[in-house]
C-alpha cells in the first residue's frame, strides 16, 4: 500500500478489517480516506463481505487492491467486485497458493521464488497473473531473508500492475492477460538476479 502511495497512484481510501493496521497510519499521514471494517463485529463471512462492499463503495474506486489484506473472500463479494479486483501474492502463482509461502518455498527446494499480481477471483490465489517478479533463493537463507528479497519486488510490480489497469491497458482473455500496445514478456516478468 505504501509502495501505492510513492508510486503516486491516487487512493480513493485505505480499508482494513484490523483497527490497529498500520496501512492505516501510513494512509491517514498521507492524507488518503480510511475505514475499518472489523471481522470480529460480524457474525459470518457473508455479512462481513457485505459489509465491506458496501463501505468499498461509498469510495467508487475504479480498482480494488488487496495488499495484504488476509481474509477469504466469498463468491458474493469476488462477483461484486469481478474485473476490478487484483491481489499482490508472495510466490509464483499457481506454486503455493495460500499462506507460509516463504517457508514452503524454502522447504521446497525451489531455487526460484518470486511474487504474483492477479485479478481475484473466487477461486483463492487462482485468478488471472498480470504480472510476475522472480527472486533467486539463496543456499542459506532464512525465511525472513527470502520474504525481504520478495517484497522488494512486490513493490515495484503491484504499482505497475495498478498503473496499466488504471490507464485501461489490461486485457483479461480466460486465464490469460495481455498489456494493450506493449509487450508483456518485456514488461510484466521480472527475471531472476543473482544477488
Ligand atoms: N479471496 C478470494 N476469493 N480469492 C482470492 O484469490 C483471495 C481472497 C482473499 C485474500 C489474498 C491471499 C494471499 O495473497 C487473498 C486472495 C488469506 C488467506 C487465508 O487463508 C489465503 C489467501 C490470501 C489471504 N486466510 C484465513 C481465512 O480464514 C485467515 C488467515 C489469517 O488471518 O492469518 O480467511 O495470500
Amino acid at each position: 500500500m505504501q509502495a501505492l502511495l510513492e508510486a503516486g497512484i491516487p487512493l480513493a481510501a485505505v480499508i482494513s478489517n484490523r483497527p490497529a493496521a498500520r496501512g492505516l497510519d501510513i494512509a491517514r499521514s498521507h492524507g488518503v480516506a480510511t475505514a475499518v471494517v472489523d471481522h470480529r463485529e460480524h457474525p459470518d463471512r457473508e455479512s462481513f463481505d457485505r459489509a465491506l462492499a458496501a463501505r468499498i463503495d461509498t469510495f467508487q474506486p475504479d480498482l480494488v487492491v488487496l495488499a495484504g489484506f488476509m481474509r477469504i473472500l466469498t463468491p458474493t463479494f469476488t462477483r461484486a467486485f469481478a474485473g476490478r479486483l487484483v491481489n499482490i501474492h508472495p510466490s509464483l502463482l499457481p506454486a503455493f497458493a495460500g499462506l507460509d509461502t516463504h517457508r514452503r518455498a524454502l522447504e521446497a527446494g525451489v531455487r526460484i521464488h518470486g511474487c504474483t499480481v492477479h485479478f481475484v477471483t473466487e477461486e483463492l490465489d487462482h485468478g488471472p497473473v498480470i504480472a510476475q517478479a522472480a527472486v533467486p533463493v539463496h543456499e542459506h537463507d532464512t525465511e525472513d531473508e527470502l520474504a525481504a528479497r520478495v517484497l522488494a519486488q512486490e513493490h515495484r510490480i503491484l504499482p505497475a500492475a495498478v498503473n496499466w489497469f488504471l490507464a485501461g491497458r489490461l486485457r483479461v482473455n480466460g486465464m490469460r492477460v495481455s498489456l494493450v500496445d506493449e509487450n508483456m514478456t518485456e514488461t510484466a516478468l521480472r527475471v531472476p538476479e543473482t544477488s
